[in-house]
């Protein structure tokens, strides 16, 4: 099964929208494999954030990460990782249509709530920083025989 790492931003904690992120994916009929409440370190937004390190936005980025908790989350299904990136909506919420997290529960690009890995590479590399192969759990959701053909 495929796998995503999703992350609720420290605005998303603070605003009371852990609830409402949560509900979303698992309505869709994604499976919560790992969720944790964090606050990065440096260090681990650096390796979360390393393709965006040299842009100008980065010292904003980062002082955004880390000024409050973060929920951190492995999700599970089959394309889920194109799937929550269509459920968390574009970049900027200004273009996010609605109906998407973003779209609905956003109005900055520099506080849109959420992260969703980029590819499947993207996702084994971002759980890796953020979870140990331990905290992942192996479980079955009981409407799984109604969600796949
Ligand atoms: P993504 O989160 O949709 O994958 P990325 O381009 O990978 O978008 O950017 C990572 C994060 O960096 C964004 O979610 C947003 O928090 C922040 N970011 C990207 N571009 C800007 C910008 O122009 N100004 C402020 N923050 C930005
Ligand atoms: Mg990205």
């Amino acid at each position: 099964m495929d796998r995503t790492f999703v992350m609720i931003k420290p605005d998303g904690v603070a605003r009371g929208l852990v609830g409402t992120i949560i509900s979303r994916m698992e309505n869709k009929g994604l499976k919560l494999v790992a969720a944790k409440l964090d606050r990065l370190p440096e260090s681990r937004v650096a390796e979360q954030y390393r393709e965006h390190l040299e842009k100008p936005f980065f010292p904003g980025l980062k002082a955004y990460i880390m000024s409050g908790p973060c929920m951190l989350m492995v999700w599970e299904g089959n394309g889920v990782v194109g799937i929550a990136r269509s459920l968390i909506g574009a970049t900027n919420p200004t273009e996010a249509a609605p109906g998407t997290i973003r779209g609905d529960l956003a109005l900055d690009i520099g506080r849109n709530v959420i992260h969703g890995s980029d590819s499947p590479a993207s996702a084994e590399r971002e759980i890796g920083i953020h979870f140990s192969a331990r905290d992942l759990v192996d479980y079955t959701r009981c409407d799984e025989s109604l969600l796949y053909e």
